[in-house]
This record gives C-alpha cells, sequence and structure tokens, in this order.
C-alpha cells in the first residue's frame, strides 16, 4: 500500500460474528427476534424499560463466554506495530477489540460494560444485570441504563472521529452494512477528502460503491490477512 501512515478503521457487527455473536441484520440476528424501536431507542425503553434491560442483560451476558477471533487479533497487532496514527472506530458494543488488545479503540455507539446513570450522568465499569435495578456505584440511586447509543441518540465522540478521517491516508470498513448513520456517512466524508478507502465484508453492503475497493469474504480471513499487506509497506 503507497505511503500510507495514518488509518482509520470503522468495524461493525460482522468483524464479531466468527466469536459467535449475532449480527443485527443477517438472518436469526438480533433485529429479527426484536424491533428496533422497542429495543434500541429511547422510546422503547421509556415504554418498556424491564424489556430493554433485559434485552441488554441477555447480550452482556451472552459476551462473558465469547472470545475474540482473528479478525480482533489481527487489528491488535497492527495497533501494537503501527508507528503512525491509528483509530479504531468500532459500531460494536462488545469488547472484543479491548480483549485482543487494541488500544486506540473508540466505540460511537458506547459499550455493554459500560453503565450510564440517569440520576448523576456518571457512567461506570459494568458486567453485571440491571433488570434488578442495582444502585449506581456513585449516587446509589436505582437509575442505570445501558451505555449505548440508541437510534435518535448522538454517537460518542463524534468530532474526534471526523479530525481522524480529515487526517487520515486509508479509511477501512469492515462488518458493517452500511445501513445506519452517521457511521455509514464516514466513507462519502473520506471520499470526498481524497482518502484512499477498503471495504472488508462478507458480502457487497449499502455502501460498496463508494469504496474504491471491496474485497467479499470472512473477516477471519481478510483481515488478516490485510493486516500482513499493511505492514509489509
Ligand atoms: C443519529 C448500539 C442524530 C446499540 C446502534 C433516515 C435516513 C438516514 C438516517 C436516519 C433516518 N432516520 C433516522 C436516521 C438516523 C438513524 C439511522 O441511521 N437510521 C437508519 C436505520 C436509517 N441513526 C441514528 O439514530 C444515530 N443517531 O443519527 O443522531 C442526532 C442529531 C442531533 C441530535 C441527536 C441525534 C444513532 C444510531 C446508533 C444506533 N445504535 N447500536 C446496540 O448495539 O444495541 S446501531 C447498530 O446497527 C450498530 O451499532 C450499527 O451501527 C448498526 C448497523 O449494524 P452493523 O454493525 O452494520 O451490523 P449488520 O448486522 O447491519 O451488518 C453486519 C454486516 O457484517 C453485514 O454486511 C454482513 O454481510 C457482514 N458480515 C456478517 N458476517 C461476517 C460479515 N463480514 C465479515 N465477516 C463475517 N464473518
Amino acid at each position: 500500500m503507497p505511503d500510507i501512515r495514518n488509518i482509520v478503521i470503522l468495524t461493525g457487527a460482522g468483524i464479531s460474528a466468527e466469536s459467535g455473536i449475532d449480527t443485527f441484520r443477517d438472518a436469526g440476528g438480533l433485529w429479527e427476534q426484536h424491533r428496533v424501536e422497542d429495543v434500541a431507542t429511547p422510546e422503547g425503553f421509556a415504554r418498556d424499560p424491564d424489556l430493554v434491560l433485559g434485552f441488554y442483560d441477555m447480550r452482556r451476558e451472552a459476551l462473558l463466554s465469547k472470545q475474540p477471533n482473528a479478525a480482533h487479533e489481527a487489528l491488535a497487532k497492527l495497533d501494537r506495530g503501527w508507528s503512525g496514527e491509528l483509530l479504531i472506530v468500532t459500531q460494536n458494543v462488545d469488547d472484543l477489540h479491548e480483549r485482543a488488545g487494541a488500544k486506540r479503540v473508540l466505540h460511537m455507539h458506547g459499550e455493554l460494560k459500560s453503565a450510564l446513570c440517569l440520576s448523576c450522568e456518571m457512567r461506570s465499569p459494568w458486567d453485571a444485570p440491571m433488570s434488578d435495578r442495582p444502585p449506581c456505584p456513585v449516587c446509589q440511586a436505582p437509575s442505570l441504563r445501558p451505555d449505548v447509543v440508541w437510534f435518535g441518540e448522538m454517537p460518542y465522540q463524534m468530532e474526534r472521529i471526523y479530525a481522524a478521517i480529515r487526517q487520515a491516508d486509508l479509511f477501512v470498513s469492515i462488518g458493517t452494512s452500511g445501513a445506519v448513520y452517521p457511521a455509514a456517512g464516514f466513507v462519502r466524508d473520506a471520499r470526498e477528502l481524497s482518502v484512499r478507502t477498503l471495504e472488508l465484508n462478507l458480502e457487497r453492503s449499502e455502501g460498496s460503491h463508494w469504496f474504491h475497493e471491496s474485497r467479499q469474504g470472512r473477516a477471519g480471513e481478510l483481515v488478516p490477512a490485510w493486516v500482513d499487506e499493511v505492514m509489509a509497506g
């Protein structure tokens, strides 16, 4: 890859699929079992907090038995060995990038293992259920919600993401359907800034036509191969 110094990587549910974590839109995925508006919106939470807390309790509990896969490991290897700028912007709320050893990770849609208190607005590391309304570790109020970004809520650290894209030489999208904004629009922002763009995904996505190059295959195969390629210079 010619003179690549600064890289932004966007990951989606597809990078965790081979770890056994359901994606959203594949057959049998999360959105097949639940309507988005019922479990991933503030309105859904207000309407039925038990349903929403139970949905995230189930996903948080399932995550405890999952392991990073070869794709997460490869990105962690890149993170350790890359002397230029690198930012892994993940739409995923799992912690598999971190458990593989990646450091330069940004969770734009929050994390299953974080709790947000509706009373004191503080965030706390969290890996237990919330359905039993546990006290906030900071203010003790029984008012914790999952620290994830629901539809209609502002994703986290958007300015930092756009700043990284402005500095990037390469934007790589891995395992995402390109269906949800603003993440799905990053490739266009990159193109407008003459950043080179690459997609690694099981199948063509809604945004494939925006990429200079789009490779189809499993992340567990494509990502390690691409990391070796980019580290070889
Ligand atoms: C906002 C966290 C603004 C929670 C998630 C009309 C037009 C355009 C936009 C909108 C619109 N109406 C509303 C909007 C905005 C809305 C949106 O985009 N809606 C869509 C449905 C049209 N967006 C929002 O609301 C966002 N906020 O816009 O705020 C704002 C402005 C001012 C003030 C306030 C607010 C917030 C969106 C965030 C929602 N939260 N997740 C949780 O996890 O429960 S979204 C969730 O789905 C993910 O985080 C991700 O972002 C999104 C898409 O999922 P993917 O990761 O792509 O997974 P998916 O299953 O779809 O695809 C998997 C892919 O992997 C597939 O392509 C598959 O082929 C591939 N794959 C499978 N296996 C493998 C593989 N690839 C490789 N290897 C494999 N083995």
